[in-house]
C-alpha cells in the first residue's frame, strides 16, 4: 500500500544547461511538508514536470531520472498548457474562486481540454496505482480527478485539498460546468479547505446544485459519504527560524541596514495577481506620505512582485498600472538619498526573503482574496526576537488564525493607511505581545502538523465508511436475517411508511403506494406467521384509504390511533388537543413568512412542513420555530419532534417507541424487525429488545443495528424474505 501525491506541477525545476538536463528539487512549503510522505518507500508524487518534451526518448530519460526522486511525470503539450492550465484553470476557475467573476471566460475549448487533461492524469495514476493505495490530490487544476478515479476504483482512498478559496454558491453557480465539477470533487473521501468559510461555501454549493444530503460536514451522495473539513495549511516554521539566524542572512541584513539607515521598512511580497490588492496598497502608501510628510525619508515600502502570467492581458495591464503608480509615487516624494517605493518585479533566493523578513519592522499583506497566504506566516516565523508588526487582510485565510495581526479590509484604503501609521508607532510591548501569540500559532500549526492531521482524518473517514459498510445489509447480512426469519414461529415487522417503503416526495400526496409495494405486502401477509404493522406519522384516514383493506395492523399519527387487522380504529385514551389553537396561530406566522411551507393538522398533533422551502431557509426557520415553541410546549406537556423537513408538535405520551412496545406486550413474537428513516423511528429502535433487527434507512447515524440505503433496498430485502420462505417451505 502506497501513498501517491498528485498536483498539477511536480516539485522540481528542470532546466536545460547546454543540452544537459539539470534537476532541482523545489523548496516550497508544500514540497517540504509532503516530503515526509512522497520520499518514503514506494510512495511518489505525480504531476507535470514543467517542460515540454515531445520525443519518446526524452520523456523516457526524464521519467527515469525523476523516478530516482520518487517523482512521476505527466507530460503535457503546449496546447494543453494553453487550454487546460492557462485557460480553464487560470482564466475560468481562478477569477471565479477569487471573487472576480467579470474576469472569467467560459470557453468550451478550455473545458474540453480540462476534462482531457484530468483524464490524462487519471490514466497516469492507473499506471502506478494499485487497489489499497492512498491518493492525495491537490488544487483547482484537478477538480475532476477524484471522481474519474473513483469511477474505476470504487474502494480506493482519495483525499483532495483546495489551496485557493472556495467561493460562495452565488458565484460558483455561474460556472456552466458547475454540476460536473462538484460531482467529481465528491469522488474524494475527504475534501480539505483552508478555512471553515470555504467548507461552508462548498457544502452550500453541493447541497443546492446536487441531490446531496448533508449531516453537518458529512455529505451523502450516490451511496457514498464524503467529509468536508478545514485544514489551515502551515509552513516549515523551523526553516525560517533557522534561516533568520544563519550567517548568510545576518550578513544580508547588515547590508540592508546600511542601505536603509534609519528608515523603517514596510515589506510586501506577492505574485503578480489582481487578487493581491497591490494597487490599493500603493494607494494607501501614497496617502501616508501625502497626509504625513514627517514620514518622508523615514519609511520605505519594499515591494516584491513575483512575475506571473504576464502574457495574459489582465496581468499585463496590472503590471503596467503598478509600474505607473510606483513611478508616480517615487517621482513625487523621492529625495536625493531616499526612494519611497523599492519595487522589484522578479523573484529572489529564499535567503534574501529571510533577510527582508528579519529586517522589516512591518509586513503588509493585503490581498483582496487569498486561500491562505504563507508569506505572512513566514514573516512571523522569522521574527525570532518577537518584534515587528503584521498588517493582514481579513480576506486572507491566514486572518482566521493570526488574529493578533492588525486586521484590515483591503478595500478600505483609509483603514490600511491608518494601520500603517499604527504599526509604525506601535509600542515594543504591544508588538511583542502580538508577535508571541502569532508565533505560537505558526509553530503549533506548522506544515508537518497539517500533513499529519489531514492524513489521520483521511484514515478516520475511511474507517467511518467501513463501519457504515459493516452496518449495511449486504448479501451476508441478508442471509443471516433470512435464516432467523425462516426459523421463527411468530414475527412482528414494524414498517415506517415515508422514506422507508416509498421515496421521499416534495408533495406528500404524491407518495402513495404503488403496485410493487402492494404486491410485497400481500406476499408478506400471506404468511400467517407474519404480523405486519405499519407505524407512521400520517393521518389515520390516509392510511385507512391505502391499507385499510389489507390484513395489516396500522399505527397512525405516531400512535395516537391504532387499528388491528380485524378491528376498528381506536384512539389512545387520555389525549387532549385544546392546545392546538394557540400553537396553530404561531405556526401560521411561519407559513406567512416562509414561502413553500404549510401546516398539516392531525387529530392530536400539528405539523409544520418545509420540504418545498428554499434549501437553507427551511432549516433556519425550523430552528427559529423550535426556539419559539420550546417553553410553550414544555408548559403544556407537548413534545416537538424534528423530522425529515418537518417539525411535529404532539402530546408527550404519543411516540413510536411506546406504541410498538405496547403492541409487543399483547403479541409475543420470536422475530422482531423494525425499519424507519426518521428521527421519530429512533424511539422505536431504542425501545425494542436488543435481539430485534432494527434497520435505519438512509443514514448510519442511528441507534439501529443495521442500515439500508433507500426504500428500494428495503423492498428488495422484504421481497427476498418472502422468496426464501417459499423456497424453504
Ligand atoms: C496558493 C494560494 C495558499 C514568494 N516570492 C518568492 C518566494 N515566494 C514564496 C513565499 C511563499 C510562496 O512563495 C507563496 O505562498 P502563498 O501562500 O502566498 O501563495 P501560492 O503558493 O502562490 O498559492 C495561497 C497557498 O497556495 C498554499 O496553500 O496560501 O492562498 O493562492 O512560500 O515564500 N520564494 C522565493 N523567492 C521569491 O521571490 N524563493
Amino acid at each position: 500500500m502506497k501513498t501517491i501525491i498528485v498536483s498539477n506541477r511536480l516539485p522540481v525545476k528542470i532546466s536545460d544547461n547546454n543540452g544537459e538536463l539539470e534537476f532541482k528539487q523545489s523548496e516550497g512549503g508544500l514540497a517540504t511538508g509532503l516530503g515526509s510522505i512522497y520520499r518514503q518507500g514506494d510512495n511518489m508524487w505525480l504531476g507535470w514536470p514543467g517542460i515540454e518534451v515531445a520525443s519518446e526518448d526524452g520523456q523516457r530519460e526524464i521519467t527515469s531520472r525523476l523516478g530516482a526522486m520518487n517523482l512521476y511525470p505527466v507530460f503535457l503539450t503546449q496546447e494543453e498548457i494553453n487550454l487546460y492550465y492557462e485557460g480553464f484553470s487560470n482564466e475560468t476557475l481562478w477569477p471565479v474562486f477569487h471573487y472576480h467573476p467579470t474576469y472569467a471566460r467560459y470557453e468550451q475549448s478550455y473545458w474540453d481540454s480540462y476534462v482531457e487533461v484530468n483524464r490524462k492524469f487519471k490514466e497516469a495514476i492507473f499506471q502506478v496505482a494499485e487497489p489499497g493505495d492512498k491518493i492525495w490530490i491537490h488544487d483547482y487544476q484537478l477538480l475532476l480527478l477524484p471522481g474519474m478515479i473513483r469511477a474505476e476504483q470504487p474502494d480506493i482512498t482519495i483525499g483532495f485539498f483546495l489551496h485557493i478559496p472556495f467561493p460562495s454558491y452565488e458565484l460558483f453557480r455561474l460556472i456552466p460546468w458547475r454540476a460536473e465539477l462538484l460531482e467529481n470533487m465528491l469522488g474524494a473521501d475527504l475534501l480539505g479547505f483552508h478555512t471553515f468559510d470555504d467548507v461552508r461555501h462548498f457544502i452550500s454549493s453541493v447541497t443546492r446544485i446536487l441531490p446531496v444530503h448533508s449531516y453537518g460536514n458529512e455529505l451523502n451522495y450516490d451511496d457514498r459519504q464524503a467529509v468536508a473539513e478545514p485544514f489551515p495549511m502551515g509552513i516549515d516554521d523551523k526553516k525560517f527560524e533557522d534561516l533568520a539566524q544563519s550567517e548568510l542572512v545576518l550578513e544580508s541584513v547588515a547590508t540592508l541596514k546600511e542601505t536603509f539607515q534609519d528608515s523603517k521598512m514596510i515589506l510586501s511580497i506577492d505574485r503578480l495577481d489582481y487578487s493581491k490588492g497591490i494597487l490599493q496598497r500603493l494607494q494607501a502608501f501614497d496617502i501616508l506620505l501625502q497626509s504625513n510628510p514627517e514620514y518622508i525619508e523615514k519609511v520605505v515600502l519594499y515591494m516584491i512582485v513575483v512575475p506571473s502570467r504576464d502574457t495574459v492581458a489582465q496581468y499585463k495591464e496590472l503590471r503596467d498600472e503598478i509600474d505607473k503608480l510606483v513611478g508616480n509615487i517615487n517621482s513625487r516624494y523621492r529625495t536625493l538619498n531616499w526612494t519611497p517605493v523599492n519595487y522589484y518585479y522578479r523573484s529572489f533566493p529564499v535567503e534574501m526573503l529571510s533577510a527582508l523578513y528579519t529586517m522589516a519592522e512591518v509586513c503588509l499583506i493585503s490581498p483582496m482574496r487569498d486561500g491562505m497566504n504563507l508569506v505572512c506566516k513566514e514573516y512571523v516565523a522569522s521574527r525570532t526576537n518577537n518584534t515587528g508588526v503584521l498588517i493582514l487582510s481579513e480576506m486572507a485565510g491566514a486572518a482566521k488564525e493570526l488574529i493578533d495581526a492588525v486586521i484590515v479590509n483591503p478595500n478600505n484604503v483609509g483603514e490600511v493607511y491608518r494601520a500603517m501609521i499604527d504599526a509604525l508607532n506601535m509600542s515594543l510591548e504591544e508588538q511583542e505581545r502580538r508577535m508571541r501569540a502569532m508565533r505560537e500559532v505558526v509553530s503549533k500549526f506548522n506544515i508537518r502538523h497539517w500533513v499529519k492531521i489531514y492524513m489521520d482524518k483521511l484514515d478516520e473517514v475511511k474507517q467511518m465508511q467501513d463501519s457504515m459498510q459493516a452496518k449495511h445489509i449486504g448479501p451476508n447480512g441478508r442471509v443471516y436475517i433470512e435464516n432467523e426469519y425462516i426459523h421463527a414461529r411468530r414475527r412482528a415487522i414494524f414498517l415506517d411508511y415515508d422514506g422507508t417503503l416509498v421515496g421521499f416526495k416534495s408533495n406528500i400526496d404524491m407518495a402513495m403506494p404503488d403496485e410493487d409495494l402492494y404486491d410485497i405486502l400481500e406476499q408478506l401477509t400471506a404468511d400467517p406467521a407474519n404480523n405486519i404493522v405499519i407505524v407512521s406519522g400520517r393521518k389515520y384516514q390516509t392510511l385507512e384509504d391505502w391499507f385499510g383493506r389489507m390484513p395489516i395492523d396500522i399505527i397512525a399519527e405516531h400512535g395516537a390511533w391504532q387499528k388491528r387487522k380485524d378491528g376498528d380504529w381506536q384512539k389512545l385514551p387520555g389525549l387532549y388537543n385544546q392546545w392546538k389553537q394557540e400553537i396553530r396561530t404561531i405556526l401560521e406566522t411561519y407559513v406567512d413568512r416562509t414561502p413553500g411551507s404549510f401546516i398539516e393538522e392531525k387529530s392530536y398533533s400539528l405539523v409544520w412542513h418545509y420540504r418545498k422551502v428554499e434549501e437553507g431557509l427551511g432549516e433556519l426557520r425550523a430552528n427559529e420555530l423550535m426556539t419559539t415553541l420550546r417553553f410553550i410546549t414544555a408548559d403544556k406537556g407537548l413534545q416537538m419532534l424534528p423530522g425529515n423537513k418537518v417539525i411535529e408538535i404532539k402530546n408527550v405520551e404519543v411516540n413510536k417507541g411506546k406504541v410498538s412496545l405496547s403492541w409487543l406486550d399483547n403479541n409475543e413474537c420470536d422475530f422482531i424487525m423494525a425499519l424507519g428513516d426518521d428521527h421519530t423511528d429512533e424511539d422505536m429502535f431504542k425501545a425494542l429488545p436488543e435481539s430485534a433487527f432494527t434497520i435505519k434507512i438512509g443514514s448510519n447515524i442511528s441507534s439501529a443495528r443495521f442500515y439500508l440505503r433507500d426504500y428500494r433496498e428495503v423492498r428488495r430485502l422484504l421481497r427476498s424474505l418472502t422468496i426464501r420462505k417459499s423456497l424453504s417451505a
